[in-house]
């Protein structure tokens, strides 16, 4: 985890886990580098996980649902995207329609949803938490180290 009074979390025995990666496609060099991020921190916890594309962020809750849902076999869903501002009001209603549905995917289903949505002003704010090189932080693994240590707990 990055950024002021972010805690190091555990997530010994992530091994044992099965997590879904959902990933929204809009902004391609960035969802490179979230998706590239998740993929790597799920190889090191050695958790088994496979990667599911959605249009854009807006479709990720109903995705995420189907993922997340008793009987699916997964022990976690990580949902990736980048929503940026343009000069409309579009905007708040992505970044609002993707946040409230993960979170009641979240509370409806009891499995742990890993919030790796960056809802940024400009690309290069997006840009510098990509974990892509130079960036200086790496959302996609925060997202991934999340939605494990949560299930963990469980
Ligand atoms: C339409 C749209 C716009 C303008 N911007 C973004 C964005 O910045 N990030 C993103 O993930 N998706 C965007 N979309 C697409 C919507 O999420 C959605 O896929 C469409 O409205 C179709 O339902």
């Amino acid at each position: 985890m990055s950024g002021a009074g972010a805690p190091a979390i555990s997530i010994e025995g992530g091994a044992d886990l099965k997590v879904a990666v959902v990933a929204a496609q809009w902004h391609t060099q960035v969802m490179d580098g979230l998706v590239a991020g998740a993929e790597k921190a799920l190889a090191e916890i050695g958790a088994e996980h496979d990667l599911f594309r959605a249009p854009g962020s807006f479709e990720l809750p109903v995705l995420a649902k189907a993922l997340a849902e008793a009987g699916s076999g997964y022990d976690a869903v990580v949902a990736l995207g980048v929503v940026i501002r343009g000069g409309t009001p579009h905007f708040e209603y992505v970044c609002a329609a993707a946040t409230d549905g993960l979170n009641r995917v979240a509370l409806d289903t009891g499995t742990p949803i890993g919030f790796g949505l960056l809802t940024c002003d400009t690309e290069q704010q997006a840009l510098d938490r990509a974990g892509l090189p130079g960036s200086r932080e790496d959302k996609g693994r925060e997202a991934v180290e999340a939605a494990v240590a949560t299930a963990l707990v469980l």
